[in-house]
């Protein structure tokens, strides 16, 4: 069985939004035509609360994209976006909302980021995702969605690693691409095994 992830298809990472890819808004369209061909499609929604650990405004001195050392390693400050509730959080308005068929949240607890769709960003809390996968008896991941160097990276990695067959559609992916971080998203993508069509 064969799944569709759809990492974080939300106004804040598409144009005109707080923390806005490239080219964000370009993919849904193709993502939705994508859809129908699948046994399951699930939705990833970047969640935080307005006073997340992961946002600058947090943190006294310290702008967006500078780094900082959580007790779980380095963390990116990000501008504050994907705020429980907002509009930015909301998914894009023509995503295909109606045929998820799970829709998973992710980022909700202030003191802890979570890039990846599997855990946060400890490595080791699980979302519960891999459980509802396996009990369908899904064994193969397509991925698409934004952003290819953070959250679609990390789902990728770790799906990968839980033994899913994981293949990354780059072309319904857009990139944040900061300091070289898309060609090492894409090296550590390929070491783990997932396929970079
Ligand atoms: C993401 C940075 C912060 C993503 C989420 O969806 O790639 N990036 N939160
Ligand atoms: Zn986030």
């Amino acid at each position: 069985m064969h799944a569709l992830i759809v990492i974080d298809v939300q106004n804040d990472f598409c144009p005109g939004g707080a923390l806005a890819v490239a080219g964000g808004d370009e993919i849904v369209a193709p993502i939705n035509a994508l859809m129908g061909a699948f046994d399951a499609v699930v939705l990833t929604q970047d969640w935080h609360p307005a006073n997340h650990a992961s946002f600058a405004s947090q943190h006294a001195e310290k702008a967006p994209l500078e780094m900082i050392e959580m007790p779980y390693g380095p963390q990116v400050l990000w501008p504050d976006h994907c705020v429980q509730g907002s509009d930015g959080a909301a998914f894009h308005a023509e995503l295909d909302v109606d045929r998820a068929d799970l829709i998973i949240r992710k980022g909700f607890r202030r003191e802890i980021d979570s890039y990846s769709a599997f855990f946060e960003n400890d490595h080791a809390t699980p979302t519960g995702l891999e459980g509802y996968l396996r009990t369908r008896g899904i064994d193969r991941l397509t991925m698409v969605g934004l952003a290819t160097d953070f959250c679609v990276n990390y789902s990728a990695v770790d799906a990968a690693k839980l033994g899913f067959a994981v293949t990354v559609r780059q072309d319904l992916c857009r990139a944040i691409d900061l300091d070289g971080s898309l060609k090492a998203a894409q090296e550590g993508m390929t070491k783990a095994g997932v396929d970079l069509a």
